[in-house]
């Protein structure tokens, strides 16, 4: 091993310029909102964790995207509004949400296996029902459907045991079973002659009060969609969270404010470039994240696992949806694909975990020189052939685009060792000049997907 590296290090050539464009390491935390050390604290192991399974399930995993025979377009959870479908009728799906093979260990076993670090399941989405035996409202999961257990307690349960961080989903403003929360104009009318602190004070907060007592510890809780969410009302939430579980991390979206433990980008929509500061990417495995049954448009193991990547080193966290069935059976597909990254995560985990932003930012596309956009810009290119994380005095370099002779921009420290994750007696070649890193890799890539280089920088 130590004749490899002197070898390496011989071929090092390092020349010192200031005059030359250097790629500066990105420093994530430099203009990122300031945090108290509570904060800090909290977000502990979240920056660590970096990938996380999102479960969404409920009445709309019973329509699995078909209402009155008719295949339903668009994501399978918003069923309810997208057929307009009335109270009456949508509540009767809840008869056959059976869990008759739900099995809260699988479900957590399979994140574990996906090397994902935390598992966050809808306590209520939009529809407005609740998963779990609520007390606040008797539109819920062992009132209204066959299923009389708590699926929420066994998954808590399940990912306590493997060291998985549980968390919860809660749609704090829309809510279509009830006439003062957002959204159900098919039933009660236009939005505008509701009292929606009405229903904040009587469901919505009630309900993440009775989730953060019931359950413990949540680890973080998932706000969606802010509609008519003030300052004044998520404040609500906020403190309510501050006080039953002080610990418990708060997602991106509950209001308008400085609530949020972190951001959330879009759905299924990572950032162009680096990210300052924390955030998460919330993502689906097909195009739905309630179960659809005619969505199966699966994306495969390596476009999960670049994804990841690219999010992890744009400086984000990656949270990726199941959509089980109304049995509580997850498509066997979606397993599929999520085992898939966790055999690239075994290999590759180290480049991941608490892994900071690339030390490039130069790496991931570039306007194109002929194709246009639809607003007639430069078309925006992705460039897919590596993506590069960080830790302190290690640089990723995460090779998708397999080559022999790699050429990478500068890197002001000194490289001081290069191996090869999947292969670590591979012969690696660096030559380090002010303007680049040449390196000289094996013919063959040694891992599956991407392989992963770690260069180690002098301290
Ligand atoms: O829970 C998942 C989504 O249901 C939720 N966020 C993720 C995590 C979400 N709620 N709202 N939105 C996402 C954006 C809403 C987009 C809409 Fe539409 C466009 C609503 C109506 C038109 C998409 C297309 C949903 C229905 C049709």
């Amino acid at each position: 091993m130590k004749t490899i590296l002197k070898s390496i290090l011989s071929g090092i050539v390092l020349v010192i310029s200031t005059s030359l464009p250097h790629a500066e390491p990105s420093k994530p935390e430099a203009s990122a909102p300031k945090r108290d050390s509570k904060q800090e604290t909290r977000l502990e192991w979240w920056r660590e964790a970096k990938f996380g399974l999102f479960i969404h399930w409920g009445l709309y995993s019973v329509a699995a995207g078909e209402y009155n025979g008719k295949l339903i377009p668009k994501t399978g959870e918003w069923i309810m509004w997208n057929a307009k479908i009335p109270f009456k009728e949508y509540e009767k799906f809840a008869t056959g949400l059976t869990a008759s093979k739900f099995d809260a260990d699988a479900w957590a076993q399979l994140a574990q296996d996906a090397g994902m670090k935390y598992l966050c399941i809808t306590a209520k989405h939009h529809d407005g029902f609740a998963m779990y035996p609520s007390k606040i409202s008797s539109y819920n999961l062992t009132e209204r459907s066959p299923f009389k257990r708590d699926p929420i307690e066994e998954l808590s349960a399940a990912c306590a045991k493997r060291g998985i961080k549980f968390c919860l989903y809660y749609s704090q403003a829309i809510d279509w079973e009830d006439r003062n929360g957002m959204g159900n104009t098919w039933d009660f009318g236009p939005e505008a002659g509701r009292n929606f602190d009405e229903y904040l004070e009587k469901k919505s907060l009630p309900q993440v009060k009775e989730i953060l007592t019931k359950y413990k510890p949540v680890s973080m809780i998932w706000f969606d969609l802010p509609r008519g969410m003030t300052k004044e009302r998520a404040n609500k939430f906020a403190e309510a969270v501050r006080q039953i579980q002080p610990d418990c991390i708060i997602s991106g979206r509950l209001g308008p404010g400085r609530y949020n433990d972190y951001d959330s980008t879009g759905d299924n929509s990572p950032p162009k470039e680096v990210r300052q500061g924390d955030w998460e990417t919330p993502a689906t495995l097909n195009h739905t994240w309630g179960y659809k049954k005619q969505d199966n448009d699966w994306k495969t193991p390596e476009q999960l696992t670049f994804w990841l990547v690219d999010i992890v080193s744009k400086g984000g966290n990656y949270l990726l949806n199941v959509g089980p069935t109304a049995e509580g059976v997850i498509p066997r597909q979606s397993v599929d694909a999520l085992r898939g990254v966790g055999r690239w995560m075994k290999v590759n985990g180290e480049a991941i975990y608490g892994a900071k932003a690339t030390a490039f930012g130069n790496e991931f596309g570039n306007p194109s020189d002929t194709e246009k956009d639809g607003r007639g810009k430069p078309k925006y290119q992705v460039n897919r052939d590596w993506r590069c994380t960080t830790k302190p005095g290690k640089i990723y370099i995460h090779i998708f685009n397999w080559k022999a002779k790699l050429e990478l921009p500068a890197v002001k420290e000194k490289i001081t060792g290069a191996q090869l994750l999947a292969d670590k007696s591979a012969k690696v070649e660096v030559h380090q000049t002010a303007t680049g890193v040449s390196l000289t890799l094996p013919e063959k890539a040694p891992g599956e997907i991407a392989s992963v280089l770690c260069l180690e920088l002098q301290k």
